[in-house]
């Protein structure tokens, strides 16, 4: 009898032991899948693909684009020519990227992987899900996959799995300043590449402020003539720090039209939109430095002058303003195809409205109280213009005014994305204390380069939730979704701006991609050890 309990505790206790051990196999392979953003579904199995010599990828006509940006990428670090065909027999070996029997609800971005050992198969109902499935499937390699030179000594082992995964927002944003500090288009490319990486499809390019025009207009070709440059790198900042001066030793630069529209295709590849920012009617010193006659002064104005609020601010009281700013964002809109136009409207000062006899005389007339009115004013003849053209506008919190068109989203920082929700418009979260990455990354300052007052840990960007507390669940769909910005005062290089978005940009796209349940500080940070060691790979600079 006691030998019968024995024996049956002794195969009870091999029993768990056995389970425990293919148990922690099957977590340690888990683990080994460092996706950032977490996919919502993903179910690891026995077994690997190797990637190997003799590999096919079989794409559908219409994701031929995804499956050549795939094949490029296999090629450069495995040294593998990975030929791609539309129709091609089953066989071993083989990456198939197809919409067949893709499923509808994971939605216009979603995507499904499944690896066996013999066929890896990507499925999506658009190309931008195709996409989406090749960059996680990169991820699911060694991290020297993202090597820009072919290496040896490695297995190209991906583990058999099933992953089912979709975005929980639609606007997945990153703000970059190219006015205090210009960044040429091959480093505009590099950004777009990590924003690919990481899921994250608008680009919100704020190409004019006070300190720099960066976008070449036509018919008023001194905005970037003059607009674009001046005199020091200014900031405090050692210039060594830049490469960014012309041949006349002034600080600055700016994109020709041309170099606009390989950027906006190099962008469209990747399944990134680009949203321009052309801000008005303050943080506009640039362009009245360029053309005065649009202010209310007369000026003059110098984008040799570095705070946050200045008096660059368009005459409302000028209809030439007005013909001006149409004919600008006219070239504007015909160079980015995406919907969205982002037209500011941020910390306007309106001390020279208050001067202006033109602007009193305008207050009057329309039977306006104040020059806070007059806000609304512009915005709201820069918005008709606007939906004129089958676009629609976005801008900063400061643009919300009682009687916005409801086409006008609003990009929250400083609040009014939960009233705007509830009045029907559109809202894209950045809320300064989470999505600044201008912020210290340290409460020890002194251990940091300089950068903008606040601290901003990646804890916290991870811990942002962009639905506003207190919407009702009916308006969630007005949130579009959320954004990082980096305002570049204190950011004179792309290694600097790489330094200052990684890894808190990492964070951040896994809080707009990733399921709020799934979030976990201590998964993220194991990944992210994985995730910095890709973008060391691809030259790309991290805290
Ligand atoms: C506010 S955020 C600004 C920028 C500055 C930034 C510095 C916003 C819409 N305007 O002009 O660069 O603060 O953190």
């Amino acid at each position: 009898m006691v030998r019968v309990i024995g024996a049956v505790l002794l195969a009870v206790a091999a029993g768990v032991l056995v389970f425990w051990l293919a148990f922690n196999r099957i977590e340690r392979r888990r683990e080994a899948c460092a996706i950032v953003p977490q996919p919502e579904h993903l179910e690891v199995r026995r077994r690997n693909f190797n990637l190997a010599p003799g590999a096919q990828i079989r794409a559908e006509a219409f994701c031929q684009s995804e499956a050549k940006l795939l094949a490029q990428r296999l090629r450069t670090s495995t040294g593998y020519g990975i030929p791609i065909a539309e129709k091609a027999p089953p066989r071993d070996a083989m990456i198939e990227l197809t919409s067949q029997g893709a499923k509808k609800d994971l939605g216009a971005e979603g995507y499904e992987v499944e690896v066996t050992t013999g066929r890896i198969t990507i499925r999506a109902s658009s190309s931008a899900g195709i996409f989406y499935g090749t960059q996680s499937l990169l991820e699911l390699l060694p991290p020297a996959i993202f090597s820009q030179r072919v290496g040896t000594n490695h297995t190209w082992a991906v583990p058999c799995l099933r992953i089912e995964d979709q975005p929980r927002f639609a606007w997945r944003g990153f703000m970059l300043d190219v006015s205090r500090h210009f960044f040429s288009p091959a480093e505009i490319e590099q950004v777009l590449d990590a924003m690919a990486l990481h899921k994250l499809n608008t680009f919100h390019w704020h190409l004019t402020d006070d300190q720099g025009w960066r976008i070449e207009i036509k018919k008023y070709p001194r905005l970037t003539q003059v607009g674009g440059w001046r005199k020091r790198i200014g900031f405090n900042l050692d210039p060594k720090t830049s490469t960014a001066y012309g041949p006349d030793g002034r600080y600055g630069g700016y994109y020709t039209q041309s170099e606009v529209r390989e950027i906006v295709a190099y962008a469209q590849r990747r399944h990134i939109t680009i949203v321009p920012e052309i801000d008005l009617p303050g943080h506009s010193s640039a362009a009245l430095a360029a053309y005065p006659e649009f202010s209310c002064s007369g000026g003059p104005y110098t984008t040799d002058m570095a705070q946050a609020v200045l008096p660059g601010v368009y005459c409302a009281g000028k209809e030439e303003t007005f013909q001006f700013l149409e004919n600008v964002l006219a070239e504007v809109m015909d160079l980015f195809p995406g919907k969205f136009i982002h037209i500011g409207g941020d910390e306007v000062c309106k001390q020279n409205w208050k001067n202006c006899p033109l602007c009193q005389a305008l207050l009057a007339r329309e039977g306006m109280k104040s020059v806070n009115d007059l806000q609304g004013y512009f915005v709201k003849r820069i918005e008709k213009f606007v939906d004129s053209r089958g676009k629609r506008v976005i801008g900063w919190s400061e643009i919300r005014t009682a009687d916005l068109a409801p086409s006008t989203a609003i990009m929250d920082w400083i609040g009014g994305g939960l009233e705007a929700a509830q009045a029907g418009h559109d809202v894209v979260m950045s809320p300064e204390p989470y999505c600044y990455l201008d912020f210290y990354q340290s409460k020890d300052r002194s251990a940091e380069p300089p950068a903008a007052g606040a601290f901003l840990p990646l804890e916290k960007v991870y811990s942002f939730e962009p639905v506003p507390t207190g919407l009702e669940f009916s308006h969630h769909a007005h949130i579009l979704g959320g954004q990082a910005n980096l305002w570049t005062e204190y950011i004179p290089s792309l290694r600097q701006l790489e330094y200052m978005a990684f890894p808190r940009l990492s964070a951040m796209a896994e809080v707009l991609w990733s399921p709020k349940t799934s979030r976990d500080f201590r998964d993220l940070k194991r990944r992210l050890a994985i995730q910095e060691q890709r973008l060391e790979q691809l030259g790309i600079h991290h805290r």
